[in-house]
């Protein structure tokens, strides 16, 4: 088994947006009953990012909704934190409740914002849940030891570029900070890493997606990987893949607005096993990847 590309990727490009927009990309994957959901971002003709739902029944052929659902200017006393736009939301289910964390992003620098909603249409925002500088934010599924737990990676600038682990116990009041997890000097990874998708929960432990960062020459590229956290203590790294399971190869993960890039912020295991790993190629793109849960645990050994 290995990571196998949807044949007819991408699953969506700029042109299946009914409303005008540079490009989508960086979509957040969940089910609802039997629908499939992509909370995806759209980089609006100004430059700035919204977020907008796509719907699918199954997996493979989605349509996007005709109006951006979430946009820098609904957030009103929040503003100031996501004038140049709100990016990357990563979505995880608690209670019954969507908690979206998404990119604030603006002259204060990125940083984590989260949303509630029970229905993609009213949101309740509870702003930044981070300082600045900080991204590539998800929260677990479920409270361990008694606290939420959510992934981030504070930085700098360029200048940092680890994941850190810290707990809640009312998703608005951290603490707790933990050193994750960081690049290998030397390989695919070593210029900077981050959390991509949410942290699903395994008979090993919680796995995660993330993404490594090498910069060659001047440019940088994006490729995927897996970790796994033990299920009680989930500061541990119990194991992580030693290559990629995903790198940019075919043309639209080359070419786009930032060539050599593959980015996940959503996959869904689904009842059998089967992994489907929602991605975006060189920032302009959705598209799809599946494997097997069994398969990418096997690489945390
Ligand atoms: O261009 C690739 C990605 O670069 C940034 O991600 P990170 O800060 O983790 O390196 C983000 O701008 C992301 O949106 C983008 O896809």
């Amino acid at each position: 088994m290995s990571v196998l590309r949807y044949e007819n990727n991408p699953v969506l490009t700029s042109k299946n947006v009914p409303f005008r927009v540079n490009s989508i990309f960086n979509a957040s994957a969940f089910k609802i009953k039997d629908h499939y959901f992509l909370l995806c971002r759209v980089e609006m003709p100004d430059g700035r990012s919204s977020l907008v739902l796509a719907r699918s029944a199954d997996g493979l052929s989605f349509q996007v909704y005709d109006k951006p659902c979430l946009t820098p200017d609904m957030h009103e006393q929040f503003y100031d934190y996501v004038e140049w736009g709100v990016e990357d939301p990563r979505v995880t289910l608690i209670d019954g409740r969507y908690y979206i964390l998404y990119t604030g992003y603006s002259k204060h620098t990125p940083l984590v914002m989260m949303a509630e909603t029970s229905d993609f249409e009213t949101f309740h925002l509870h702003g930044p849940i981070t300082e600045p500088s900080n991204k590539d934010a998800a929260l677990f599924p479920e409270k361990i030891n008694g606290f939420y737990w959510k992934i981030d990676r504070p930085s700098v600038k360029e200048s940092r570029g680890e994941m850190w682990i810290n707990k809640s116990p009312d998703l608005i009041h951290w603490g707790g900070h933990r050193f994750l997890m960081s690049g290998r000097e030397g390989t695919w990874e070593e210029a900077k890493i981050g959390l991509s998708s949410q942290p699903v929960k395994t008979a090993k432990g919680w796995l995660l997606l993330y993404h490594g960062v090498r910069i060659l020459g001047h440019a940088p590229i994006y490729k995927l990987g897996v970790m796994l956290l033990d299920a009680n203590e989930p500061w541990r790294v119990l194991g992580r893949s030693a290559h990629p399971i995903l790198a940019p190869e075919t043309s639209y993960e080359r070419i786009g607005d930032v060539n050599n890039v593959v980015f996940s912020t959503g996959w869904i295991v689904e009842p059998d096993g089967e992994v489907k790993i929602y991605y975006s190629g060189a920032d302009v793109n959705v598209c799809l990847a599946t494997t097997t849960l069994d398969y990418l645990l096997s690489l945390c050994e």
